[in-house]
């Protein structure tokens, strides 16, 4: 049966998107290309220490870090040379859940965003009210393996950076730290998923369908009439629309560009690549109906880099390595007891931000990320494994370096022009940031730095530094709004083609940016509905 709305991709933009419709009364069909991911979605991927709880893999946060050393991966996209999250809750699901409500600066003209956009507050208002945060994930309020923030604090306070709570004070960016905050509820993860989701199902005009994987749009012109799936049910895999009604294309910044270029929609090098696979040619529309538009262009990622850390005080928590197969037993017997300790967050206990100046005029925001452990060390130096910690620096807001995705003859969705620090001054300002923060080891005692070694000057180690280790899984962009969706989020040259997702972001935010991408979606259909 025709609806009113199909939305593709049950990420956080396509389910708050149906959550909001379907609230509004409209009949929306929620088509998703992976499986469950909590319990609470039907989920089953359940460590064995906690067999029997109803608590997965995506419902602890503790087990956050054993997402990316898992043989039974299934919940990465396969065709995505990202890491990207197939699965209910798209990358809500597989993230760290750092959470931060957005900055006036993130929505203002000047980080791309049209003048009727920038008043974000009443959006991130409704938010907040849905999914508040939270700097305290455990059920017993207490903060667990606060090593790491004692001795980062120690390392920030004599460079003038004051403690925060940074949700209560979004725009505060400059010279301060806080508690890593969170988007959990109830000692599990929570986002989305545990949120608009279920109040979206609750509800007999909506319907969710898992494991189904849109293929393409299906256009007479500019007119949207369905959605093309794997679905063998159905006549041709073809969901459709109510006259009247539109598809909101969810899929994410490096998937919402595949659907649109299998479409007939983008620049013409990817349609090409289109019309010469041979599973995609047949449907896709004549060259007379092809939309020019720069899908996949202006695409950024946060540029990171990993600095390695030792302390006496610091526990590195065996770089969470033991957390799935062989927990500590009284940590994961306080979790399954009442969703306490520290397995009720995720790996990260400290974020920082400070402005930099750049030699162009604009400011530059670095961000900091502290945490038990080390993903890689390189260091010649002599170190106790049991007391690493890890300081990741991001360039957020201001960066000035932009680059491509879309896909290949495989119809493979990947990076095409990588987006890190193209623009010698990015590079020179995250430079100085990391300087600074390598400038004041000697303030705490006992503080080491191991990677990079004492044999590496910091110029060398970013000189150097592996590119695609810089990529900071926050892709935003690839359908930019003002260049391939109008103020109304809608496809130009469509009729009732919408997109909600990272994708229309025209630069990235202050800091992780699932706050604001949840505040721009609450955004997005408040207009599309007002259309
Ligand atoms: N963001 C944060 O704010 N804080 C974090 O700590 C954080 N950490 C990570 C992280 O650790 C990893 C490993 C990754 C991959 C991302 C992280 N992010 C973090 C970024 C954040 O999760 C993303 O920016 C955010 O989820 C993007 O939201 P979107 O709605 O734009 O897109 P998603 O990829 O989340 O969802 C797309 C959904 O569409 C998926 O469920 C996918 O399966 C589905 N889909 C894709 N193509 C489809 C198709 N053709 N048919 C049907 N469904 C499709
Ligand atoms: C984020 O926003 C990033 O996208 C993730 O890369 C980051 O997690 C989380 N938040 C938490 O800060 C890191 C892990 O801590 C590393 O162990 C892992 O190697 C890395 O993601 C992979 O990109």
């Amino acid at each position: 049966t025709p609806v009113d709305y199909i939305v593709v991709g049950a990420g956080p933009g396509g389910i708050i998107a149906a959550d909001r419709l379907s609230e509004a009364g409209k009949d929306v069909l929620l088509l998703e290309r992976g499986g469950p991911s909590t319990g609470e979605t039907g989920g089953t991927y359940t460590a064995p220490w906690a067999a029997g709880s109803g608590l997965t893999k995506f419902d602890i946060p503790g087990l956050f870090e054993t997402l990316f050393n898992d043989a039974n991966s299934f919940w990465w996209c396969k065709d995505v040379t990202t890491f990207a999250g197939c699965l209910v809750g798209g990358g809500t699901e597989v993230n760290g859940a750092l959470y931060w409500y957005p900055t006036d600066l993130d929505f203002s003209t000047a980080n791309g965003w049209p003048s009727d956009w920038t008043n974000h507050n009443p959006y991130t208002n409704k938010l907040k009210q849905r999914l508040p945060s939270t700097d305290a994930p455990s059920t017993d309020g207490k903060r667990y393996l606060t090593q790491v923030y004692d001795v980062v604090g120690e390392l920030l306070k004599p460079l003038g950076f004051r403690s925060i709570t940074i949700n209560d004070d979004p725009n505060s960016k400059d010279h301060v730290y806080g508690y890593s905050a969170f988007d959990f509820l109830d000692g599990k993860r929570a986002g989305p998923v545990a949120t608009y989701l279920q109040t979206a199902l609750e509800r007999e005009n909506f319907k969710l369908l898992t494991y189904t994987n849109a293929l393409n749009v299906v256009r007479n012109g500019s007119a949207i009439t369905g959605v093309r799936t794997n679905d063998t049910s159905i006549v041709d895999g073809v969901y459709t629309l109510k006259p009247g009604g539109r598809v909101i294309l969810s899929a994410g910044t490096l998937q919402t560009p595949r659907l649109l270029f299998r479409s007939g929609i983008g620049p013409s090098d990817m349609i090409t690549l289109v019309q010469g696979n041979a599973a995609a040619t047949p449907f896709l529309p004549d060259e007379s109906d092809w939309i020019d538009l720069p899908v996949g262009d202006n695409v950024s990622d946060n540029p990171s880099i990993n600095l390695v850390f030792t302390h006496p005080d610091v526990d590195s928590y065996d770089n969470w390595a033991e957390v799935w197969a062989d927990p500590r037993p009284e940590d994961a017997e306080q979790y399954l007891e009442d969703q306490s300790g520290v397995l009720a967050a995720a790996s990260p206990r400290l974020n920082f931000w400070r402005a930099y100046p750049g030699s162009d005029g604009k400011t530059r925001y670095m961000q900091g990320t502290a945490r038990p452990g080390a993903a890689s060390i390189d260091t010649e130096n002599d170190y106790d494994i049991n007391k690493v910690f890890t300081i990741t620096c991001y360039l957020s807001t201001g960066i000035t370096s932009r680059g491509r995705v879309g896909i290949d003859a495989a119809l493979t969705a990947r990076p095409l022009v990588n987006p890190w620090l193209t623009d010698p001054v990015d590079k020179q300002v995250l430079l100085t940031g990391i300087k600074e923060i390598v400038s004041a080891i000697g303030n705490v005692s006992d503080l080491v730095m191991i990677t990079p070694d004492n044999t590496t000057t910091v110029d060398d180690y970013v000189n150097d530094y592996d590119l695609t280790a810089m990529n900071s899984n926050h892709w935003v962009g690839s359908a930019s709004i003002g260049s391939v969706v109008d103020s109304h989020a809608k496809v130009m040259g469509t009729d009732n083609l919408f997109i909600v997702d990272a994708s229309i972001l025209p630069a990235l935010p202050m800091g992780n940016p699932q706050g604001a991408i949840m505040s721009a979606a609450e955004q997005a259909i408040a207009k599309i509905l007002a259309l």
